[in-house]
C-alpha cells in the first residue's frame, strides 16, 4: 500500500478567490480567514486574486472565467446564502452547487466550496470567524491540498 501524505504548503501557488457580496460582512470575514490561511501556509499575498460578485448565484460564472485562464492552482469560493421564507434559497443554492461542480468537471481546476448555507445571519457569522471557526480558512486549506494533489498526480484537467 502506498499512502500519499496530504501536502499543505502553498508557496509558489497562485489562487483566485471569488466572494459573494450579498451578506457582505460574512463575506469579508470569510475572506479574511481564507487569505490569512493561504499566507500562513506560504502563499505570497500577491499571488492571491480576489474577485467580488453580486451574490452566490454569480459565483460559478466568475469561478469558471478564472479557472479557464489556467493561471490558478485552485479557485476558492466564499459567501453566504441565508434561508428566507421563500424557495429563493433553494434556487440560489442549486445554481451555486451545480455550477461549482460543473466548473471543476469542465476545467479540472480544484474549486473549494466555502459558501455557507444557513438558517440565519447569526449562524453564518458563527462560521465566519465566530464560535464555530472560520470556514474561509478551512476551504483555503482544502484548495491547497487539492492543488498539490493534482500536481502530484500529474493531473491535466
Ligand atoms: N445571494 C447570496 O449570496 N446570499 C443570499 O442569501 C441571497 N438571497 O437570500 O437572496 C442571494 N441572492 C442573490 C443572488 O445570489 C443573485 O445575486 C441575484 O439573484 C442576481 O442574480
Amino acid at each position: 500500500m502506498k499512502l500519499r501524505p496530504s501536502e499543505l504548503e502553498a508557496g509558489g501557488l497562485r489562487f483566485a478567490v471569488v466572494v459573494g457580496r450579498f451578506n457582505h460582512l460574512v463575506g469579508v470575514r470569510l475572506l479574511e480567514g481564507c487569505v490569512r490561511e493561504l499566507v500562513r501556509r506560504g502563499a505570497d499575498e500577491g499571488d492571491i486574486e480576489v474577485v467580488w460578485v453580486p451574490g452566490a448565484f454569480e459565483i460559478p460564472q466568475a469561478a469558471r472565467w478564472l479557472a479557464a485562464t489556467g493561471a490558478y492552482a485552485a479557485v476558492v469560493t466564499l459567501g453566504a446564502v441565508v434561508r428566507g421564507g421563500t424557495p429563493h434559497f433553494d434556487y440560489v443554492c442549486d445554481g451555486l452547487t451545480d455550477g461549482v461542480r460543473e466548473v471543476m468537471r469542465d476545467t479540472g481546476v480544484p474549486v473549494a466550496f466555502g459558501v455557507l448555507t444557513t438558517d440565519d445571519v447569526e449562524q453564518a457569522l458563527e462560521r465566519a470567524g465566530g464560535t464555530e471557526g472560520n470556514k474561509g480558512a478551512d476551504v483555503a486549506a482544502a484548495a491547497i491540498e487539492m492543488a498539490r494533489l493534482g500536481a502530484a498526480l500529474g493531473a491535466a484537467g
